[in-house]
């Protein structure tokens, strides 16, 4: 069909990354924002920018796999059904468990959710939502009787002040991060709270460096002093609240005074002081949140403390006011719609909401809904590990990675009888352990909804055939589910058909809590297939005006009416702080972990963009000066983290005073398929909050040494030659690093190697140019059939020797080298003679050399940088970089003056 959204070359779909959900339009080849949507107006970041990069063949599973071995969907079909009846025949509905993903689209979750919980009948079903925004979620309910976030963008826009705690949006939501910026105005504040300084402190007018783990010690104390200084909202508390004393009482004892507060959060006095007092001042205040409040073993209580501030205030829901959680994947909101969280059953609905049980079960014309909830992704695992899960299926999600102790995790994976995964790649950490693998349809190739941070419903919308065997996810599970019997309950043709039904149980629910929920897309339930391939964003609760239009709702709960059966709000008392794992004389630091501007989770696709791998090209650790020089570790050297449980995490050390000593950070990107030891969750201990169960994800403790390395190396061949670090001589780490036109591989070792005699076994085959200096430590080496370049070798006595290699991996393009290419393969530098050095601007590939040597002539500003290289003037996002590269590289003379 060819609508308004979809032309012969582009449709108009959504970014299937993070939270802020942008419109994107897209077509075979290419990508570029979408105008229209209400999200980024046109806007996109560089992950966004790069996804038509992203989707090629390399790596795709096209074929279902059983035991290893392709196989047929047919086959594969049985083969999953049969497991699931097995188990539930011998070892009774609760032995089969389900793994979601916030990255499913809703119908998929919703499909997912119906099959497991009503006609499986297990409640083993949880997401990796419950890493991310359970906390989030857990706080929602308690405050609001329902989980839902009352502003939307436009609130960060209109804020007089903005708060971002535990966030780091510059790098995790960038067009979001785009509008807040944008919106700077005269009088407009903006404070950070994060441990480390960020990209996103850039745009602070006061960061609060605190200590990890204190976010409820803050907060508690900026209700205290609201109610000192006659900042509360008497009058919304009085008509909309309940719980203030109690919350004040329990905040008074926890921090009863800004200077007890600067003590426990180790911040200066007049930094809390100014931040209480501008809180107190400005009615259009919004708080962002994200993992620095969530991941952690009080991450509920956090997010609650700030909840409660903004209650007692009044600031909920209102033009530029209110608590904001800032969701992380694109459809964590949708996932939670429709209740694939273990303790929640269908759209809003908890297993103990009143009649909830029975309208579902009405609803899906089943009688095998579950009691009770199931467990929470950590317990998972550990029923997993302990062999009472039988079968486990997980999807779009790679647990292997992405869950504390991963290394346990993993071997709850080996352990496991039937392990079903449907991904979209073949190979990554989980896929490593699938009994039955089966090759899901990707970005581009799908259809169906996904809701974004603010509650806006968009459409993603297919432009792609299906490779292979690909399938979407629903398909794979309502076929599952008709080999299971039950093939009436999951007779669907299309999207459409899961979306009228998701849309219709919403309104069942609000039915079921006598209009008190908020979650209500009903009037879509009528939907014809026509206006579903139309829909246009739209946030709930949706309503349809007289005129038969679809009207969404911007703000919640402005004039109270909470989900709560008095209709008002609760605030949470926050007596004790749970400040997480504390380090210790074996474990002296604190690891924080994150994410990095230009990689997307375990990598399996951002890693496919040459372009979004050279920002940060290899695992790496964050040390404070103090640290690094007490443990004579120096910038480019290898450290070694060791965990408490004996877990290990090898990456390139960055000295930055961005981190508060003591602490160190590392990214949680890298994973066994890029990395010899680069697992950040191999660190961090299975310590989950106690309401939420979410894990810690943000808090572990480790001790830091220096990994000694004779010799580093650089490894270049083409792709797919199938070579493997592990093939060649004992490397002590590697990380690897797809390029354009080569694969490539950065490589250190402490035991001596005879490059002379291994150089063969490295390059894959005989080594036809040769430079050495053996007693240097210095050694090139390249492999060159018929005049084209197979492989490269080059080794020197440290990583900093190592020359920058863009434009080595041009040379790989060539069918045949030329003469210049030749002799420059023997200097091992570049044919113009430039280095570009790291990159910092992805979107137009430009490196921190040409910038300082922009900067050294005279470029002095961020727009001058901008208009003599383009860095910086398409999606914004290394603009922090750009601005400190600034202030190091300005002229001498400049730095004398000032
Ligand atoms: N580039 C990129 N963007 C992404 C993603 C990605 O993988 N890559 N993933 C998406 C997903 S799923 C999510 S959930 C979001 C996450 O988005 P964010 O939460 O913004 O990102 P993180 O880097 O995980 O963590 C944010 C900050 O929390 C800080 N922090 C750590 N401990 C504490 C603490 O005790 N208190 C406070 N106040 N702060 C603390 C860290 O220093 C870090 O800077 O990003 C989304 N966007
Ligand atoms: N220590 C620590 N741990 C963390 C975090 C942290 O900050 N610190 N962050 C946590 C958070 S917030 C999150 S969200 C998680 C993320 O962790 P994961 O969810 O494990 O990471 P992803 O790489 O996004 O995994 C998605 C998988 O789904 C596949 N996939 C993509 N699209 C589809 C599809 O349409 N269908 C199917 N079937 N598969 C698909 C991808 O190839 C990939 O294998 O990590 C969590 N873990
Ligand atoms: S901000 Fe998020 S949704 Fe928007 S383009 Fe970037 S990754 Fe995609
Ligand atoms: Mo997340």
């Amino acid at each position: 069909m060819n609508s308004e959204h979809q032309t012969a070359t582009s449709v108009r779909t959504t970014c299937p990354y993070c939270g802020v959900g942008c419109g994107v339009s897209a077509g075979p080849g290419q990508v570029a924002g979408d105008q229209q949507h209400p999200a980024n107006q046109g806007r996109l970041c560089v992950k966004g920018s790069a996804l038509h990069e992203t989707l090629v063949p390399a790596g795709r599973l096209l074929q279902p796999r059983l035991a290893g071995v392709d196989s047929d969907w047919s086959e594969a079909l049985k083969a999953a059904s049969g497991a699931i009846r097995e188990a539930v025949a011998t070892h009774g509905p609760g032995s089969v468990a389900f793994y979601l993903s916030g990255q499913l689209l809703t119908e998929d979750y919703y499909v997912a959710n119906k099959l497991a919980k009503g006609f499986v009948g297990t409640p083993h079903v949880d997401t990796n939502s419950r890493l991310c925004m359970s906390s989030a979620v857990a706080a929602h309910k308690r405050a609001f009787g329902e989980d839902c976030v009352p502003g939307c963008y436009e609130d960060v826009e209109r804020a007089d002040l903005l708060v971002l705690a535990g966030s780091n949006a510059a790098w995790a939501h960038p067009v979001l991060y785009q509008r807040m910026k944008a919106a700077s105005r005269q009088g407009r504040r903006v404070v950070v709270i994060d441990p480390r300084r960020t990209a996103t402190a850039e745009l602070a007018d006061l960061h609060l460096k605190l200590k990890p783990g204190t976010d409820t010690i803050l907060f508690n104390g900026l209700l205290v002093w609201l109610a000192d200084n006659s900042g509360l909202d008497q009058g919304y508390i009085a008509r909309h609240c309940h719980g203030f004393e109690e919350t004040l009482e329990a905040a008074t004892q926890a921090a009863p005074s800004a200077r007890s507060v600067a003590e426990q959060c180790d911040l200066p006095v007049a930094d809390v002081e100014t931040f209480y007092q501008w809180f107190a001042q400005t009615p259009r205040t919004v708080t962002g949140f994200s993992q620095g409040i969530n991941q952690a073993s009080a991450g509920t209580d956090k997010c609650n403390s700030i909840i409660n501030c903004h209650l007692a205030t009044g600031r909920v829901g209102l033009p530029g006011a209110g608590p904001f959680s800032l969701t992380g994947q694109p459809n964590a909101m949708g996932g939670r719609e429709v209740g694939g969280l273990a303790n929640t059953l269908a759209a809003h609905m908890d297993y103990d909401s009143p009649g909830a049980r029975t309208s579902v079960a009405r609803f899906w014309g089943t009688d095998r809904i579950p009691e009770v909830p199931g467990l929470k992704a950590v317990e998972l695992f550990e029923a997993v590990h302990r062999g009472e899960i039988k079968v486990l299926w997980i999807m779009g999600t790679n647990p292997a990675v992405s869950l504390p102790e991963s290394a346990h995790v993993r071997e709850a994976l080996a352990r496991c009888p039937t392990v079903i995964v449907s991904d979209c790649m073949a190979e990554t950490d989980t896929t490593a352990y699938a009994d039955i693998l089966l090759p899901a349809a990707g970005w581009g190739e799908k259809d169906g909804t996904v809701t974004n941070s603010e509650r806006c419903i968009s459409r993603q919308r297919a432009f792609l055939p299906l490779p292979g065997e690909v399938k979407p996810d629903w398909w794979i599970m309502a076929n599952v589910a008709r080999e299971l019997g039950y093939g009436k309950a999951f007779d669907y043709r299309k999207p459409a058909d899961i979306f009228r039904e998701h849309a219709a149980l919403s309104g069942i629910a609000v039915q079921a809590s006598g209009s008190r929920r908020q979650f209500d897309i009903d009037c879509l339930k009528t939907l014809s297939d026509f206006d579903y391939e139309q829909l246009q964003p739209v946030q709930w609760p949706v309503s349809l005006a007289p005129d038969g239009r679809i009207t969404g709702t911007s703000r919640l709960f402005d004039q109270g009416g909470f989900a709560t059966p008095d209709g008002r709000a609760r605030l949470v008392p926050i007596h004790t702080v749970n400040a997480g794992q504390q380090p210790s004389s074996a474990q002296p630091l604190v690891v924080n972990a994150g994410r990095i501007r230009d990689q997307w989770h375990t990598m399996t696709r951002t890693a496919l963009a040459p372009r979004l791998l050279a920002h940060r090209q290899e695992p790496f650790i964050e040390v404070h000066p103090n640290d690094a020089e007490a443990l004579t570790l120096a910038e480019g050297e290898l450290g070694r983290l060791t965990g408490r449980n004996g877990g290990e995490y090898v990456g390139r050390i960055r000295v930055t005073s961005d981190q508060r000593p003591g602490e160190v950070f590392v990214p949680i990107h890298w994973n066994s398929q890029f990395a010899s030891k680069g697992t950040a969750t191999d660190l961090m201990m299975a310590v989950t909050d106690p309401v939420s169960g979410q894990p810690e994800g943000k808090h572990g403790v480790a001790r830091l040494q220096p990994v000694p390395s004779r010799w580093h190396a650089r490894v270049m061949r083409r792709p797919a030659s199938g070579w493997q670090p592990e093939l060649a001589s004992p490397a002590g780490y590697w990380a690897r690093q797809p390029l354009s036109h080569s694969e490539s591989w950065w490589l250190a070792g402490n035991q001596p190697v005879d490059w002379e005699l291994e150089a063969d076994a490295w390059l894959g085959g005989a080594a036809q140019v040769v430079m050495g200096d053996v007693a240097c430590g210095r050694f090139r080496a390249a492999r060159i059939v018929d005049g084209q370049l197979q492989a490269v070798l080059l080794v020197a006595p440290s990583a900093s020797e190592l020359p920058d290699l863009a434009w080595l991996d041009q040379c790989f393009e060539a069918e045949c080298l030329s003469p210049e290419q030749r002799q420059c393969l023997l200097a091992a530098r570049a044919v113009d003679g430039e280095n570009t050095g790291a990159l910092v601007c992805s979107c137009f590939q430009v490196g921190e050399n040409q910038i300082a040597k922009a900067i050294q002539a005279g470029d002095d500003s961020v727009e001058a940088l901008g208009q003599a290289l383009k860095c910086g003037t398409n999606c914004g996002s290394c603009i922090p970089e750009l601005r400190g590269l600034l202030s190091n590289c300005s002229a001498p003379e400049a730095a004398e003056v000032s």
